[in-house]
Order: structure tokens, then sequence, then C-alpha cells
């Protein structure tokens, strides 16, 4: 019979699905939407790991039209941001022009996949069609009051010379350059993220997300309860209000610390005082906010004011401190240092009074050696002595509501999204600021607002970006009043494009619209969404927001863009080591393709390891899987003129085989369905030897399951076995349960529960039979008197004796 051969096979199929589309939409089919994150196109190329998700998507995109579904499959490119800018500024090249290249590259790599995306409906967010609409959207919220103006200290990047989202700031560093962030003054836009933020959290019960991610997310919104509580201060007419979560402990307050930003520190300090607070306010804001974050020795000063507890009258101590930050809850808090570790620091450290209130047993403990931060019985707290402290906790913001001293409240961590860029290479934002009308968005039938073309790319680093040198495009006239007026010279953060770039595809040529409404209505939402973890908070966060506001206008009716989301783990070079271009352990699949095929380099990539997990990639491993396809490609080129007819134990061998394959594809257990299949090769060849071949329908099946994820493969056994028309126009076929039934069974005959043989029984045998044929079995060992005889269908017979 013919030998395998892949240059010849993967071409035949390349050309012939050019022709053929498997994937038709005849309007009668359901949809299912299967996207994937779409890439930024760099310079660099694809290397193995990016493969990963790519053949993770397009196996499930595949499995979904074997199912009957018209699947949506598209993809894109996140073409905006600071690396094409950067490689302008070193190599003097457009970023226009490095961009086209870039995709022009990347596509070439990802086709060699042979997904069936479909690229007609092919987005790039740099395309001033595409970005037509990101402009849009941002005009329409500033109009629905949710884009505004604000002069704030920022995330700074020193090296990016950009303004940063909270987002963008991991653990104090920047996200894209490592380089610690700092703070900067500037007029930036904003977006009113926050007003959301009750649905961003409520919504995640909608979807069917990895734990873990919807975990960071409700992290990142952070809502807590808790109580605003006024103190007043000693011998002034001010008062301060603190935010704590934790109002059940306010006997035990015995401090108070604001942040050195607060309004009142400066005019707390006394005349003993002043210098030293005033010291300490200027050192803190030279921190960078890694120093800040960071968790060494706590740092601070006594103001010389005092507050007053207001509900037992105590004077304590104000002094401020650089662990509590100006921009969350009041920016002042109440201190416990008998109840919350770092208050515990602070109050050793500069020897201030510990008042334990709660205790596990309702005493006291004389020394207290660290905070008491669990639950237990209220201690030294007048009436609510004797009380539990989970109860009082629930119950304390509403008594100190009504006792006028604070009020209930929730606080959130999320914080307003800092949306403008200082940058170049980025959407222009369509404002106008006008001397007399003041921000005036550009008139939405004048959009796109495009980008200028600049003489310098070069981040200015004063805070404003390189649009500004451009004297023609920013003066203009105001739409509004047609006086002089200037363009804003910001751009938008990468992320506005990919926020709602997942709606454009299946509209994408519309320029009357973001997408129909009728499109919208019906291929949206996102069914399955597959990409990096690394996009756990920012990306999915910004769509959900967006998603929700495009709802809200009534531009679509869904309010939650991905149904089901999967993170792939990344693939590595060995010992787990990121695969980088400088750290030279990149692998190219171009020449795993030339050498093995795409089936080939697909099956490998699945085989690495369980999908969700980092796994390490080893070259010698695409051998194994390539002989395995050479393996699968014998058996059926060997028996399918055989003409056998199944026996039994053949058909049962297909139906277990479609039963293991497609309930680990349905549970993503994909490096599994691999092995299943090396597994099932070696269970039928063995059986066909007994038996004197396979049978058709068999083979028939085995090429079915194997389409998806080998589908050049699956194209050619398809014809081979006498079909003409496509592998992929069949149905994913279904396992028979009874016909996986074992005819026969091992039992276990037990005397006093203790196994005293194993007997192959009959699977559909009677009780009687079975007791009968186990006491044959052990008859010898049966020398005492019979009390019981149990039988467990299909596995154990239990003789009890005395
Ligand atoms: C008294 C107290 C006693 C607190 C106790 C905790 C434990 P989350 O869950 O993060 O909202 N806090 C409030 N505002 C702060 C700020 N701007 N900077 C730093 N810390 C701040 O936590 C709220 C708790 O964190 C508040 O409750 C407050 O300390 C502190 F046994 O108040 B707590
Ligand atoms: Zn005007």
């Amino acid at each position: 019979a013919k030998s395998y051969n892949h240059k010849v096979i993967e071409k035949k199929w390349r050309d012939h699905w050019e022709k053929n589309p498997i994937n038709v939409n005849d309007g009668k089919k359901p949809k299912y939407y299967c996207l994937d994150m779409f890439p930024y196109p760099s310079g660099n190329g694809l290397h193995v790991g990016h493969w990963r998700g790519y053949v993770i998507s397009d196996v499930w995109s595949r499995y979904k039209i074997l199912n009957g579904y018209y699947v949506i499959h598209p993809m894109g490119w996140d073409a905006f941001g600071l690396p094409a800018e950067n490689y302008a500024i070193k190599m003097g090249v457009h970023p226009e022009k490095s961009t086209a290249e870039n995709i022009a590259n990347i596509k070439r790599q990802i086709q060699e996949i042979a997904a069936v995306y479909d690229w007609d409906m092919e987005v790039n967010t740099t395309d001033p069609k595409f970005y037509k609409w990101t402009q849009w959207i941002f005009v329409k919220m500033f109009k629905a009051g949710l884009a505004y103006e604000k002069e704030m200290p920022i995330n700074w990047c020193p090296s990016c010379k950009t303004g940063l989202a909270n987002e963008e700031v991991v653990n104090g560093k920047c996200e894209r350059c490592g380089a610690d962030v700092t703070k900067k003054n500037l007029k930036q836009w904003m977006l009113k993220i926050t007003k959301y933020a009750d649905r961003l959290l409520n919504d995640l019960d909608k979807l069917d997300w990895p734990a873990k991610v919807k975990k960071m997310q409700t992290d990142w919104i952070g809502k807590s309860y808790g109580a605003e509580i006024d103190f007043a201060v000693d011998g002034r007419d001010e008062k301060i209000t603190v935010y704590t979560t934790r109002p059940d402990t306010l006997y035990g307050a015995t401090f108070m610390v604001l942040a050195p930003e607060h309004a009142l520190a400066k005019s707390l300090a006394t005349d003993e005082t002043r210098q030293a607070v005033e010291d300490y306010i200027y050192q803190t804001s030279l921190k960078s906010s890694v120093d800040r974050l960071q968790d060494k020795e706590k740092t601070g000063v006594f103001t010389g004011s005092y507050a007053i507890n207001p509900l037992n009258g105590a004077k304590v101590p104000i002094w401020l401190s650089d662990y509590v930050l100006a921009d969350y809850g009041t920016g002042a808090i109440m201190c416990v240092p008998a109840h919350d570790d770092r208050d515990f620091e602070f109050a050793t450290k500069f020897n201030i009074p510990i008042v334990q209130v709660i205790s596990p047993d309702g005493k006291e403990n004389p020394n207290l050696t660290q905070a008491y931060t669990e639950s237990g019985i209220v201690i030294n707290s007048g009436e609510w002595t004797g009380m539990d402290s989970a109860v009082l906790k629930k119950e304390a913001p509403e008594i100190i509501e009504k006792m006028g001293i604070g009020k209930k409240t929730t606080n959130y961590k999320l914080r307003d999204w800092v949306f403008s860029r200082q940058r170049y290479w980025g959407e222009p934002i369509p404002i106008v600021h006008c001397p007399k009308c003041g921000c005036v968005p550009v008139p939405e039938d004048q959009l796109p607002l495009l980008l200028p073309e600049v003489e310098s790319y070069q981040p200015t680093g004063t805070g404003e970006s390189p649009l500004a040198a451009i004297d023609e495009w920013v003066n203009t006239t105001c739409p509004c009043c047609g006086g002089p007026a200037k363009r804003e010279t910001n751009t938008m953060p990468q992320w506005a494009g990919s926020s709602w770039y997942f709606l454009r595809y299946v509209d994408s040529k519309n320029d009357k619209e973001l997408v129909s409404r009728e499109k919208a209505d019906k291929y949206l939402p996102v069914d399955m969404y597959i990409g990096g973890v690394e996009h756990a908070v920012l990306h999915l966060l910004y769509s959900r927001f967006y998603t929700k506001f495009l709802h809200d206008i009534g531009v679509i009716d869904f309010d939650e863009p991905f149904i089901k989301l999967f993170n792939q783990g990344m693939i590595t070079g060995k010992n787990g080591i990121k695969m980088s271009k400088s750290k030279g352990n990149v692998i190219s699949p171009d020449d795993l393709v030339r050498d093995y095929g795409c089936d080939s380099l697909r099956l490998y990539e699945l085989f690495v390891g369980p999908p969700e997990l980092d796994s390490e990639w080893d070259d010698r491993g695409i051998e194994g899987v390539y002989r395995f396809i050479n393996r699968y490609w014998n058996m059926v080129m060997d028996n399918k003129d055989k003409n056998v007819e199944p026996s039994k134990n053949m058909i049962k061998l297909r139906h277990k085989m479609t039963y293991d394959i497609s309930t680990r594809l349905e549970q993503f257990s994909l490096n599994t369905v691999v092995s299943g299949f090396m597994e099932y090769t070696n269970k039928l060849t063995d059986l066909a030897k007994k038996e004197g071949g396979i049978d058709k329908e068999t083979l028939e099946t085995a090429t079915i399951l194997i389409a998806p994820f080998a589908p050049h493969l699956g194209e050619e056994l398809w014809e081979q076995l006498g079909h003409s028309g496509s592998v992929f126009d069949n149905q994913w076929p279904e396992a028979d349960e009874d016909a996986m039934k074992d005819d026969e069974v091992n039992v276990a005959v037990q005397i006093n529960g203790k196994v005293r043989a194993v007997i192959q029984l009959s699977a559909n045998i009677g009780k009687e039979d079975a007791i009968a044929a186990a006491k044959e079995a052990v008859s010898a060992k049966l020398t005492g008197n019979i009390v019981k005889e149990i039988y467990v269908p299909g596995k154990i017979v239990n003789i009890v004796m005395k």
C-alpha cells in the first residue's frame, strides 16, 4: 500500500480546502463562535509556543463543525502599541510599514497551522476603518459621562515615557519594560469603569470560566463592606473620617494613621512636630510605588495632634505613615494593633499601647506577640463585651450608623481606568479643546480622526505625546462654536482596540455601524475564548466593561462577551525557561513542519502536556508522534480493502475508542486524546491480527475521530476509504454504551472478606448462578458453616462462614 507522505497530502488538501471550504454558513446550522486571543504582530514571528493555543482552538472548532455547527473562527491583529513604535524610533521605519510587514509574515506562519480561520473576517486595530469605531466608542462614552479628564498623580514609566493604568503596573514595575514605575501629575483621560464595578463582580457568576481567573477579577475589583467612622480632632473643629472593615474592633483603636498625602496631614502638625512632619511628607513624595508597596520596616511620624475615639472618648495619637494609601477608602485609618498585623508592627515599633478587644476564650492575653486576626469573644468593649465578634462585625456598621458616629459603606479596590498614553502609535483621542466650549468630541460623522504622519516618533518625556509637535494637526476649529481650538494629543492605550475587536469580526466590512444588530444577534457572543492566562485581569476585565457599555447603549443585546474561557499553559524551553529570542531557546515551527508535517506538529503540540499547564518542549518527542501517524496511516491502508465483518469484540473496541476520545476531548484533556489514539491503534492492530482485519466502519470511525487533530490525514484517509467529499461533512461518531459493555467480567470470590479466587463470568449472569460458580471455584476452602452469601453484580461474591 501507499506509504504516508506528509508533503504530498498536506499540499493536496490545503489546495482542496481553498476551493472547497469545509465550514460553510448555510443559514440553517446553529452558530458556534470559537475565538483566539488575537496576536500582537511582533517582528520575531511565531514559535512553537504560539502554535499551542491556535491548535487547541482549531481542534475545538473542527470538532464543533463535526457536531453540525457553523463555526465562527476568525483571526486578526492587535497592532497598535509600543514595540512597533520603539522599532520605529530605533530603525526610522514608520510603524505602519513595519506593522504591515510583520502581519504578512505572521499570517504566513499562522496559515501553516491549517486552522479553519475565516480570513474574510480579518481585522487590524490600526486600520482606520477599524479604529473609527474604537474612537466612536470613546465618543459615546464621553457623551454618557463615562470618559472624563482629571489632573492627578498617575503611574508613570520613566523608560517608556508614558502614563500607565493600574492594571499595567505589576509589583511596582512597568508591565511592558520592567522599569520601576513612578508617579507624575498629569491631566488624564479616565474611563469610569468603577461605575460598572458591581455588575463586573456579580456577572462573573454567569460565566463558565476557570475559578482562578474569576478569583483574580474578584480580588481586583476588591469589594469590601465596612463603615466610615468620624473621629473628632482634639481641640479643633475638623473631624477625620476613617474607613474600616472591622468596626467591631473600634474599642481597640489606640491610634490613627493618615496617608502623608491626606488633606489635613500638614495642618495637624504642632510647632514641635512641624519640621518632622514636613520632612516625612516630602520623603514619601520621592518614593516610587515599589518602595511604598514593599513590605519592609514601617516608617511614620507623630503629628502632635490627637483624635477622639467616638465610642469611649479616648484620646488617640494621630500619625502619618506611607502604609496608608491616599486613594483608598478615606486615606485615613483607625489602628487596632491587637488585631491587625500592620498596625501591630507599627505600634510595637513606636511604643503605642495595644488593647485587645477580641479573644479566642474571652480572657485577655497580657503579652500578645502578634496580632490576633481571627474571630472570637469580644472583650474590653463596653456594652459589646461578651458578643461573638463575627456577629458584631456584621452588625457594627448598622449600629454605628444608628449611633450617628458614622455610616455603613462599601469600598472597591477598582479604580477608574487611566486611558491616555503620551505616545504616537495609538488611536488619537477624538476630542477638541475649545477655550469657550471646553472638551468637545469630534462629530461622529467625522470619524475616523486619522493619526497624522510625524517626523519624530520619539516620546517627548514632558508628558505630551509626539502629536503635540504637529501644529497644523493640533490647531483646529471647535466643532461646536467654530472658533479656534486645539486637538487632544494623547493617544489611547493598546487595550482600546482589543476591548471590542471580537464584535467586529462578524461584520468586519460594515462602514455604517460597529456591527449590525442583526449580525450581532445571530453570531455573538463568543462561545469559547482561548488564550493565555496573563490576560486574566487586564484584557478580560476591559472587554467585559466595553461589552456592558455597548449593551447599555443598544449596540448589542448581551452584556458578557465570553461565555466560556480556556487558558492554555505556556510551552517552555528546557527546565521550564520561557522561550525568548534573548535566551536563544526559541524553537521555530517552520523546520518541524517541513520535516514532519503540519499534522505531526499539531498532534505534538497537544501531546506535550495537559493543555492548561506549562509544558517543556522536547524536539525528540515529535519523532514519536510522527511514527504514530505512520502507524495510523498503515492501519487504515492495510485494512481498507479487506472487507471483513466486524466481530463483537471489534465493535466493542470501536465504541470504546469513540467514547474515550469524545469524553477526553469534551474535558479538554487533549494530551490524553492523543495518547488515546496511540493506545487504540495498538489495540485495533492487535485484534486485527487475531481476526484477519479491521472492518470498514471501524476504520471510518477512527478516521473521523482523528480528523480535527490531524485534518490532512483525516481527509486523505477518508478519500482512501472510497469517499468523495470532506471528512468534515460527517457527524461526530456516537458511542453506544450497550455495545461497549464487556460480555465477560472478572468477579472476585471472597471468603469472610478475603479474596480467594478470581473467576470469569458472563456479564449478565444471575445471582444464583454467580454464587454457585463462585462456590465451585473455592470449594476446597469451604470448610465451615455458610451463614451468608453476597453478590455484588459483576464484581464480588462474598461468602461469610463460621
Ligand atoms: C480597623 C481594622 C482593624 C482594620 C482590624 C483591619 C483589621 P480592605 O479589605 O482592603 O478594604 N485600610 C483602610 N483604608 C486604608 C488605606 N487607605 N490604606 C491602607 N489601609 C487601609 O481592608 C480595609 C482595612 O484596611 C480597613 O479596616 C483598614 O484597617 C485598612 F483588626 O480598620 B481596618
Ligand atoms: Zn468651542
